[in-house]
């Protein structure tokens, strides 16, 4: 068989395996009450409990806040109406899905401190499975703001041989002073992309081509 027999077959086995690299999408991983939205409170509201996520370290504080309109905030929620607070703690929430090889997690959210201009606490943003920290975003002392959002985000990937795989994914937030408010969080899973190993085999049919056409 004459090598442009082969080249249009071995162009179309690229091309079958290329296209899937093509659809590679990040898929949402579900974090229950991520806007803080519930329970629904009235303006200026706020409580002492946060549905769905639990309180994991620290004796401070934590609700959920309606914050439009409240005197000490002069911003609105990102998402939604309400925000999540926390004075001093850790809060946390254990998902539902585990830690996969190959995929990278984009976990995102907003935040803002409250009350404390030029001076505002740190604060860290945690992806965790097993109970082990994957990858973390810190805010020092000073960085956030007052009263203004700013989109946090921290990103990991797991490869092969981690010992965390299978192991529950679990999402922590640490405010270091009063009044940390939060809002909007979302994760995201995106399987790696392996280009590599299919222009590999792309090559290795194309030598095969050259081959078959020497021996013709
Ligand atoms: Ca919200």
């Amino acid at each position: 068989m004459k090598f442009h027999n082969y080249f249009p077959s071995a162009i179309s086995i690229l091309l079958l395996l290329t296209l899937p690299l093509c659809n590679v999408h990040a898929a949402p991983i579900t974090i229950l009450n991520h806007s803080f939205e519930e329970p629904p409170l009235a303006d200026t509201v706020w409580n002492l409990t946060i549905p769905d996520w639990s309180l994991v370290t620290g004796a401070g504080q934590i609700g959920v806040w309606n914050i439009p309109y409240q005197t000490l905030v002069t911003t609105e929620a990102p998402d939604g109406t309400q925000v999540g607070y926390a004075h001093g703690a850790t809060i946390g929430q254990v998902l539902s899905a585990s830690l996969l090889v190959d995929t990278t997690y984009t976990l995102t959210m907003e935040a803002a401190y409250s009350g404390c201009p030029g001076s505002c606490p740190a604060m860290s943003l945690g992806l965790f499975a097993g109970g082990d920290l994957l990858s973390e975003a810190i805010r020092a002392d000073g960085a956030l703001n007052d009263d203004v959002f700013q989109a946090v985000t921290t990103t990991f990937t797991a490869t092969s041989g981690h010992l965390n795989l299978g192991d529950a994914l679990e999402v922590r937030l640490m405010s270091a002073g009063p009044e940390l408010m939060f809002d909007n969080f979302q994760l995201d899973a995106s399987p790696v992309p392996v280009p590599a190993a299919a222009w590999l085999f792309g090559s290795a049919l194309l030598g095969l081509g050259v081959v078959k056409r020497k021996k013709a």
